[in-house]
């Protein structure tokens, strides 16, 4: 175990006894052995030497004092002369066997209530010096106050430039950070005290008075700068950030760094202002108040940089983004200003307002000399959104780099203080981070803190004390800076770079601040807050603050400040002039994830075929349906693997085949292949079984699609946390780096995907047409009426077909089917909605998602019960080369056509009912079902060859849904438009519906209902009385 984590597990008095028993003359890491075998036997804790007795008993002990003087202990176990003397005496006393209290005896104290009420009984058989026990004492009050500086001396540093608000909405004074609250007083501030080793504040002094140690520990603690980090749970860690925060000139910058730091300012302050001159009454969400992010951003990547990093992307929010574009990604500023002006685009794509667009751009970092990407994803107005998106993506950066520990690729997510603390997706961000398939190895956090959301201030936003309070839940070290000091600001964002490289753990930076507009600059702040906005008003912009102190110090001078703000106007003004000629602008300039040869090679218009050879097919059925030698599987999964083999032999192979060869080619063609989400190792209705579990060892796994050859490509199966939202986002942003992927996030139930409904909206749906980013995620969304319930029957198909782009009428008669029009559909079309019946139909689509010339996010309704229904299956032929995707899936056991009364069309499992009721009232040749398994883009051509195939048959289109849901609405009018169009035999007929009848709840939660209204619909739909339907089980 590290020592650290000894060390924090010891901090408690019975953990502190345990370690003391066991210390007594053992090394760190033996301690760390046995104290964990201590813990676990009761009977070793009874029978503790008593030393450990002596401590662990003394009234003084408590779960702060304990660490302070475990570690006396073990400095004295080491040198006994490198504690006070007092204390040496006190540990010689206690391993001489005194008991609990004979030791040391504290003087009474006068103050009441207070932690120094030490008072204990007389000594016995040890009567060391009063005055050594006197001073044993007062050491251990000034070591408590030192901890209760570095614990909460952050609660009143001087964190708010308004003066106005804590940034914890707390301004008392916490007891324990008074010296009355030891029994101390100013008498006492000359006294002389040993540093403890939990310091860094004397620097090469071990001793400092009262006064010097009160002093440094305000300067450090309770000054411009608010650090929290002593929850962290890690003791390396604490020590870590003390040397960086205590020793003496830690935080202090070269004369080279203040003037980098202060043409950072200028660039950040003149950009909004300029922006401000040139167009007073466009929103812009600018930076002032917070012009020092600007700096901040660019230290963090400068530092990273140096450190190693080569890959940054960031995600933020509206707040100062221009700004950050601009000064930070170095995005040409004419092509910025031209977005002011009203310019037509010259490419595809809606746009987006320019507050939210991303940029991907690749420079020379010309303080750490290297190369470096920065990428900034564009996001909605969805605050938070896009930071799980953020993480994807670096993820996905980091595994096609091979930098698997993230050295080289983080993430920066910016926040504003209200979304922080509100949105939940944070949260849900945050606890991905330490998952094996999911972390990013850290990210950096920056939180625009200007202490209000809109109108909305603090107190009346958030019931925590900072906005930052979320990343305590993973052990974040947070540090709260204020703005006006620049200074301060660059030194917190240089030990959190710092700080990610060594620990790859998360860190906060809230840079408490404040907006000097309004919500934008149209908006009016004295409405709500004007006590606020005239204390803002009379506040002077950081820039001006930082002229002032960097020319009193004597870093520059009055020319130097003039000549290099006149540099930057002249720039601007440059821009500005050029940003003039622009004539038009375009979508793609502002692209955060650029594919830029991928699809060059590839025929915009040819969809390739996605059956695949014989011996691929047999090589992935063999590998799937084995383990090797010497592994335990469970008994239930030998005859589920030999069933697989059985399946091929008997030409009828089942849905997990159907994937399982679906993936598996893919892998062995050279495509990453990443499958996540809740349960989808195994899969919820349990068909997958991609991670085989050994039943005698565990975290022993097999996954045989990753055991297919040795140059096939990774297969990533992944268990998510239980979170829609997030991880969808994630698996988004994973899927917008490289195009040869294959990335299909999971729901447990479709329903399960509404809490994900922003990044399906936002993000999914208008992606494309907004950023001009295109993406080929998969959402696996389980679907189906089989009696679950509200809950559990329906992925909502209805809203998925609703975002179609696709116009919902067409002029069959114009319209060129064949040729190019299933891919030319595909090409225009924002997303796929798909519900397939067939595992080759499955096989196809996922591969078609691989082989298509562009990427369509696909969202797939998948079966529940057809996992292991006996007639979903497809025969090896429809694997093979040669085979395809069928959109449509025509009637083929009907004869002669001429018989059909009723063509069904439907999609889905319902297809399984029908079929089933037809041949239970006995009306196989007079009723044909033809199955829409592609539903957006609507299979027009194939459509209409059904229906021209049954020209005096009436067209029915039967669903399970209810009637305000499901497919009817989105198809209705393409089917009538298509019909009242078409010049073949059986134009102008119109379908009619077959179904439940409209309803508020998706599904009834009782059995009985559910089967008297599945039978209505089927009696319905072949147009029979539900008597015919007497005994009839789907
Ligand atoms: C999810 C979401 N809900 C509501 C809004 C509307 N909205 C836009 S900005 C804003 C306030 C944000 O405050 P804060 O996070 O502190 O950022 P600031 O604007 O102060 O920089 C709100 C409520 C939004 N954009 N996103
Ligand atoms: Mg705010």
């Amino acid at each position: 175990m590290h020592r650290a984590g000894v060390l924090c597990r010891l901090a408690s008095p019975s953990r502190m006894a345990s370690s003391m028993r066991v210390g007594m003359g053992s090394t760190r890491s033996t301690q760390s052995n046995l104290v964990s075998s201590s813990l676990s036997s009761p009977k070793s804790i009874r029978h503790q030497s008593s030393a450990a007795a002596a401590v662990k008993h003394e009234q003084f002990m408590n779960g702060s004092s304990s660490i302070y003087i475990e570690q006396m202990y073990e400095s004295w176990q080491r040198d006994p002369s490198s504690v006070h003397s007092s204390w040496n005496a006190y540990f010689k006393n206690v391993e001489a066997g005194c008991g609990p209290g004979q030791a040391f005896q504290a003087p009474p104290l006068s103050s009441s209530g207070s932690i120094g009420q030490i008072s204990v009984s007389p000594t016995r058989d040890v009567s060391p010096s009063s005055d050594a026990i006197h001073s044993v004492a007062d050491h251990l009050k000034v070591q408590l106050l030192i901890r209760s500086y570095q614990t909460r001396g952050h609660n009143i540093a001087d964190l708010d430039p308004l003066g106005i608000n804590s940034a914890d909405l707390d301004d008392t004074v916490p007891p324990e950070l008074e010296l009355s609250f030891y029994g101390l007083s100013d008498a006492d501030l000359d006294r002389q005290f040993l540093l403890p080793p939990t310091t860094y504040i004397g620097g090469d002094e071990k001793i400092l008075s009262l006064r010097e140690i009160v002093n440094r520990l305000k300067s450090i603690y309770c000054n411009k700068t608010g650090i929290e980090y002593m929850h962290l749970t890690n003791f390396e860690q604490q020590e870590w950030i003390r040397k960086r925060f205590e020793a003496p000139k830690a935080t202090e910058l070269s004369h080279e760094q203040k003037k980098v730091l202060f043409k950072r300012l200028i660039r950040s302050t003149k950009f909004e202002e300029f922006l401000a001159k040139k167009w007073p009454s466009e929103k812009r969400f600018g930076l002032e108040g917070c012009e020092v992010l600007i700096p901040a951003i660019k230290q963090v990547i400068d530092s990273s940089s140096s450190l190693g990093v080569d890959s940054v992307v960031i995600g933020m929010p509206h707040r100062g983004r221009l700004n950050v574009l601009a000064n930070v990604c170095r995005q040409p500023l004419s092509t910025i200003l031209s977005q002011f002006s009203t310019l037509e685009p010259a490419d595809e794509g809606s746009g987006d307002v320019k507050y939210h667009l991303g940029v991907c751009i690749e420079r020379l970092n010309r303080q750490s000399q290297r190369n470096i990407k920065i990428a900034v994803v564009a996001n909605p107005s969805h605050l938070e959104a896009v930071d799980p998106v953020v993480m994807g993506k670096v993820r996905a950066e980091a595994f096609y780099a091979g930098d698997n520990k993230h050295d080289r690729t983080m993430a920066i997510l910016m926040h504003g203080d209200a979304a922080f603390s509100g949105q939940g997706v944070v949260m849900e961000t945050f606890n991905l981070d330490d998952l094996p398939s999911y972390t990013t190895h850290g990210a950096i956090h920056l939180v625009v803190n200007n202490q209000i959301g809109f109108t909305t201030d603090p107190r009346f936003s958030r019931s925590s004390p900072y906005c930052t309070d979320v990343g305590r839940v993973v052990g974040c070290p947070i540090f709260h800076v204020n703005v006006d000091d620049p200074e301060a600001v660059m030194h917190v964002c240089s030990v959190a770079s710092e700080w990610r490289k060594t620990f790859k753990r998360d860190v906060i930076v809230d840079l408490v601040c404040y907006r000097r507009q309004g919500h934008n600059e149209l908006d009016e702040p004295m409405f709500t807050q004007p006590l606020m906005y005239q204390k803002i008003k009379a506040t002077k912009p950081v820039l001006d603050i930082y002229q002032k102190h960097i020319i009193q110090e004597g870093v520059a001078n009055e020319q130097y400040v003039k000549d290099e703000l006149t540099k930057y106007g002249q720039i601007l003004e440059d821009a500005y002039e050029n940003a003039q000629k622009v004539t038009f602008v375009r979508n793609r300039d502002w692209l955060d994830s650029p594919w830029d040869d991928f699809f060059k090679k590839r025929d915009p218009l040819k969809i390739p075929s996605t059956g695949i050879e014989e011996e691929k097919m047999n090589h992935i059925i063999e590998k799937f349906s084995s383990v090797p030698e010497g592994f335990n599987l469970h008994r239930g999964l030998e005859r589920t693997l030999k069933g697989r083999k059985q399946m091929q032999a008997d030409d009828s192979v089942d849905w997990s085949i159907g994937e399982a060869l679906a993936f598996g080619s893919l892998l062995t063609e050279g495509t990453h292949v990443r499958l996540s989400g809740q349960d989808v190792e195994r899969g919820t209705f349990s068909h997958r079984h991609h991670v085989l579990h050994d039943q005698k060892e565990d975290l022993k796994v097999y996954n045989p699609l990753n055991d297919l050859a040795e140059s096939q490509a990774t297969y990533t199966v992944c268990n998510s946390s239980l979170s829609e939202y997030a991880v969808l986002g994630f698996e988004l942003g994973y899927s917008m780096v490289d195009p040869n992927s294959l990335v299909i996030w999971e729901a447990q139930f479709g329903d399960f995907s509404n809490t994900a409904q922003c990044i399906i909206d936002q993000f999914i749906s208008s992606g494309q047409s907004k950023w001009i980013r295109q993406s080929g995620l998969v959402m696996l969304l389980p679907h189906g009426y089989e009696g679950m319930g509200p809950e559990h029957s329906s992925a909502r198909p209805e809203r998925f077909l609703q975002m179609c782009n696709e116009d919902d009428t067409i002029d069959a008669s114009k319209a060129a089917f064949g040729g190019t029009f299933e891919a030319q559909q595909l090409h225009d079309t924002n997303w796929i909605v798909a519900n397939c019946t067939t595992p080759a139909n499955i096989f196809h689509l996922l591969r078609r998602q691989v082989t298509m010339p562009f990427r369509k996010p696909c969202i797939v309704m998948t079966p529940k019960s057809l996992l292991r229904h006996p007639l979903a299956r497809s025969p090896v032929s429809h694997f093979l080369s040669g085979s395809k995707f069928q959109r449509v899936i025509p009637e083929n056991n009907i004869s002669n056509p001429s018989n059909v009364q009723r063509v069904i069309f439907c999609t889905g499992k319902v297809y399984y009912d029908l079929v089933a009721a037809r041949k239970h009232v006995g009306k196989e040749n007079e009723v044909a079902l033809a199955r829409v398994e592609q539903l957006s883009p609507f299979p027009y051509d194939l459509v209409m060859e059904e229906c021209t195939k049954y020209p005096q048959a009436e067209l029915v289109w039967a669903q399970e849904e209810h009637k305000n849901m499901g497919g009817w609405t989105f198809v209705q009018p393409r089917f009538n438009s298509l019909l009242a169009t078409c010049t073949q035999p059986g134009s102008g007929r119109v379908i009619s519906y077959a179904g439940r009848l409209p309803s508020a709840s998706p599904a009834t939660g009782n059995k009985y209902t559910h089967y008297q209204e599945q039978k209505e619909m089927l009696s319905k739909t072949l147009d029979v009385p539900k008597s015919s339907l007497e005994g009839f089980k789907a």
